[in-house]
């Protein structure tokens, strides 16, 4: 099938696994055509059935704003008629939805019908969505979806609950590559991190508040009372500067690392012993899939699509929003026992499997297969 894929660009779930599904489609012979801004950063290998649309937002005296919305619609319409794709499947509801929308709307004056897909991911809808300012244009634009999927149960009962929506929503889990995140750990790279074999914790996200990176702070300052350990921190965004501040004032040296915005994710959960997720919300969390997939427990909240992902008491644990004392006892009691972490390890390595990209990509595609045209290849 010839497919359009609109999506953010950058290091958030929504742009990651967006990405990861055109590569994965583009692998099993479908045409996939990427509609975004920038080259997405997980796009990062050659693939002769991907293409790659730039969507250019001229400036003007007269534009405070960049009307982006318009720029994607008008690319959405020029790739449509000129590739021919059967579909549109956009990620994230805004704009994606709304200007999928637009673009639909186009097309059929001249004759031609193109299905839209909307994905929804989570701050779209839990967060932003439901901001007035946004909130009609986002209802509006997901009933006219064709198709509606949402990343957890969890976020399909937030979407009917905060939207007045008239149309069936399919969840499909996020998915994650297994074999790239199995990955034998670099000793060298653990022995500069952790020379003396302390234990090494990792947090990964877009440091925006509803991440709560403080509580990792929080939690790694009492687990570290208890044994040695480090921290890296993976990721950038709004809170990092209030962040370096606290973890300065824990410890002076290297032991927590801010490595910024990382895309060889698999080669530092290698070297991780837990992954801390101390998330307000998380629709799905699929930093803390990618972290089970490399054997990585995770110790995160109960919210959200978390209790989806995470067996409390098998692959990891979880504790209520803010609650950093459970969540740092549940690090130590485990990073204290060899037997036991092994045995989580491995319980995390086979739910990642469950969740594995060859299990998930065929519920894309039989959703796809029923707007498949006629001459259309599947
Ligand atoms: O919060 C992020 O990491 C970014 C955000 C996005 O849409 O880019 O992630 C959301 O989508 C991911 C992929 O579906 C989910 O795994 C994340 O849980 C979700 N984030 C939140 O709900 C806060």
């Amino acid at each position: 099938m010839r497919i359009g894929i609109v999506c953010y660009p950058t290091f958030g779930g929504s742009g990651v696994l967006a990405t990861e599904l055109g590569k994965a489609l583009a692998d099993k012979g479908h045409s996939v055509h990427f509609i975004t801004y920038q080259q997405p950063v997980r796009l990062n290998v050659f693939n002769a059935n991907i293409y790659y649309h730039e969507v250019r937002v001229p400036t003007y005296p007269l534009f405070d704003y960049p009307p982006y919305e318009v720029a994607l619609a008008s690319m959405m319409v020029d790739v449509i008629l000129n590739h021919d794709l059967d579909l549109l499947h956009v990620h994230y509801a805004i704009p994606h939805a709304s200007a999928a929308y637009m673009a639909k709307q186009i097309v059929r004056k001249r004759g031609r019908e193109i299905p839209v897909i909307t994905t929804l991911h989570g701050t779209d809808i839990t967060l932003v969505g439901r901001d007035k300012t946004y909130e009609p244009v986002v209802t509006f634009s997901i009933n006219e979806s064709d198709v509606i999927t949402a990343v957890s149960n969890n976020l399909r009962e937030e979407t009917y609950k905060s939207f007045h929506i008239e149309k069936e929503i399919d969840v499909i889990y996020n998915f994650v590559d297994v074999a790239r995140f199995n990955k034998k750990p670099i000793d060298a790279f653990r022995k500069v991190i952790a020379p003396n074999n302390e234990k090494i914790l990792v947090h990964a996200s877009n440091f925006r508040k509803v991440k709560r990176v403080q509580d990792v702070i929080e939690i790694y300052a009492r687990i570290r009372k208890k044994i040695p350990v480090k921290l890296l921190l993976v990721g950038d965004g709004p809170e990092r500067p209030a962040i370096e501040v606290m973890a300065r004032e824990i410890s002076k040296d290297d032991e927590i690392r801010f490595v910024g915005k990382q895309e060889q994710m698999e080669e530092i959960l290698a070297i991780a012993d837990l992954f801390l997720l101390p998330s307000e919300y998380e629709s799905f969390g699929l930093a803390a899939l990618e972290a089970m997939a490399a054997r990585v427990p995770v110790i995160s909240t109960n919210v959200g699509g978390l209790p989806e992902i995470n067996i409390h008491g098998k692959t990891g644990y979880m504790s209520a929003i803010g609650d950093v004392e459970s969540m740092s006892n549940y690090a130590v009691n485990l990073l204290k026992d060899e037997v036991l972490l092994e045995e989580f390890k491995e319980a995390a390595y086979q739910q990642a499997c469950v969740h594995d990209i060859h299990n998930i990509v065929p519920q894309y595609e039989k959703i796809y297969s029923r707007y498949c045209r006629m001459d259309c290849e599947e």
